[in-house]
């Protein structure tokens, strides 16, 4: 007699998590299996409280749950998902559910769905945001996959998620590999959210002489205002640990080589495919990268620098410039990635409800912040934004912020300190509102030397120049 609603397959941390959390809601009864049965032997002796069913084969898995059959996946991307997966298809039947609950790269998901709908079962990739902890206490989620899963699946998820203002984070994000794309877009918009905070706690640290305690009180107060986060106030936290080793701040001890598990490269990458600018996230990977190119750092210490010593002249005056050139840097960052996910949606047929995902990433998930309030209010108003930092709100805030931004790259260049987030977020913002762009010289060098054309500003068509002749234009004929 089947007894369990849902399936949880993969119990390393995520995966256990995740069962306890689903466990400890109302009417759900959880069936768990782990290649590896000591680990769900493990899990049921340490939880008898979640009265989880045991499962030792995916035959007995499928034998536990009812109809229709819903699991979820919880093991390492790659290759052993889709083993995983095609040992569910093998138990379940026309009209199941799996869901693959890892980070998934969506492409991989778009192409696992297909496979799994020629045997009529269901896969929707759910992007899971908040670690171990949010796995437990409640997660942001990203559900992908078809409408008629997300009837079955959703009410189970919105039992389980994290709560914003009395809603559960998550909607059905859109169809095939829509969730996992959207989570993959969260990861890099928090790698750029990370370098950010970095660049900040960098700049008023050797601008100020500042102590990492200080900082971490300067952060503290911030958190009390428009850049309220989750990232704000653990940052905070990392300044103010000490090394019990040391006695010095734990900050000034741990290697300055940052690590990355890839989802920030994927988000590039596909930005590169779609022609979307995500420069801020661009360069918060690169930042990573350089930062763990040892050999290379050791080797150019020595380069020269700027001559003069760096002062500020006053400090409170730079901190709050800083405050602004992160908030303002932030909001490049969020468009950039909003930017993406509209591209890929448009690319892929996804019907993405911008706002949405702003309300799902307000809790539960690692950037959750006050600001995505701002985001779900900007959609809210107008959901055909040309880009989110046209809203009103945003367009005020860059208007506010956008001096002390400059004055805040100007200063990093001038004293030699890498600001490449900051930086690079308002040469965006400078091209983006650019009246001209050097763009066109661009085509012209093209044309010179590989004949690409151009378009003119003054009529329609294309053109091109005789460059090696007598420099006359033509109009190109578009053999295509
Ligand atoms: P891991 O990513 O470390 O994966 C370990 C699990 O995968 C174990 O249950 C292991 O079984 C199972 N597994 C492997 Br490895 N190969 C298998 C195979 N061929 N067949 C069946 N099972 C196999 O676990 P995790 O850190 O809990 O993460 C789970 C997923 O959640 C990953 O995709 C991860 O990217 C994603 N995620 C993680 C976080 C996070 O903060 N850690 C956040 C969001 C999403 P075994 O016990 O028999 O070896």
């Amino acid at each position: 007699m089947p007894t369990a609603n849902i399936a949880v397959v993969g119990l390393a941390v995520m995966g256990s998590n995740l069962a306890r959390n689903l466990a400890s809601r109302e009417g759900n009864t959880v069936a768990v299996y782990n290649r590896t049965t000591q680990k769900t032997d493990d899990l049921i002796a340490a939880h008898p409280e979640a009265e989880f069913v045991k499962a030792a084969t995916m035959q007995e898995l499928a034998d536990s749950l009812q109809k229709p059959r819903t699991a979820i996946i919880m093991v390492k991307a790659g290759r052993p998902t889709d083993a995983v997966i095609d040992e569910l298809v093998s138990v379940f039947e026309p009209g199941d559910i799996i869901v693959d609950g890892g980070n998934a790269l969506f492409t991989d998901t778009i192409r696992r769905e297909a496979a799994v709908r020629e045997t009529g079962i269901h896969f929707v990739g759910c992007g899971i945001s908040g670690g171990e902890e949010g796995a437990l206490n409640g997660p942001s989620l990203m559900p992908g996959g078809t409408a008629e899963s997300y009837e079955t699946l959703g009410p189970i998820l919105e039992r389980i998620a994290a709560v914003a203002e009395g809603e559960p984070c998550v909607t059905h994000v859109g169809t095939d590999g829509a969730g996992h794309f959207v989570k993959m877009v969260h990861n890099g918009i928090e790698y750029a959210d990370m370098q950010l905070i970095a660049e900040a706690y960098d700049l008023i640290r050797r601008g100020t002489g500042k102590s990492p305690a200080e900082i971490a009180d300067i952060f503290d107060a911030w958190n009390g205002g428009e850049l309220e986060s989750y990232l704000i106030e653990i940052t905070a936290e990392v300044l103010r640990q000490v090394d019990a080793e040391t006695g010095t701040p734990l900050v000034d001890v741990i290697l300055d080589a940052a690590g990355a598990k890839g989802t920030g490269a994927w988000t590039v990458q596909t930005a590169l495919d779609l022609g979307v600018p995500v420069s801020g996230i661009a360069e918060a990977v690169f930042a990573r990268s350089l930062s763990s190119r040892l050999a290379q750092r050791e080797a150019a210490t020595d380069l020269p620098g700027p001559s003069d010593a760096w002062t500020v002249a006053d400090p409170e005056a730079f901190v709050e410039d800083v405050r602004k050139a992160l908030f303002a840097s932030k909001i490049i960052a969020y468009s950039q990635g909003f930017d993406e996910i509209v591209a890929a949606a448009e690319e892929h047929g996804w019907e993405i409800q911008k706002g949405e995902v702003a309300r799902i990433w307000r809790a539960g998930c690692i950037i959750r912040a006050r600001f995505l309030n701002d985001i779900t209010s900007a959609y809210a108003e107008n959901p055909d934004l040309p880009a989110l930092l046209l809203a009103p709100y945003f367009r005020d805030a860059l208007g506010q912020t956008q001096e002390a931004w400059r004055r805040v790259v100007v200063a990093a260049a001038q004293a030699g300190i890498p600001a490449p987030a900051f930086s690079s977020s308002l040469s965006y913002y400078d091209g983006l509102r650019a009246d001209r762009l050097p763009a066109a010289l661009v085509q012209g060098q093209r044309d010179f030397f590989g004949a690409h054309t151009y378009r003119r500003v003054d009529k329609d068509g294309t053109f091109h120049t005789q460059w090696s002749g007598d420099r006359t234009e033509v109009e190109a004929v578009d053999t295509h």
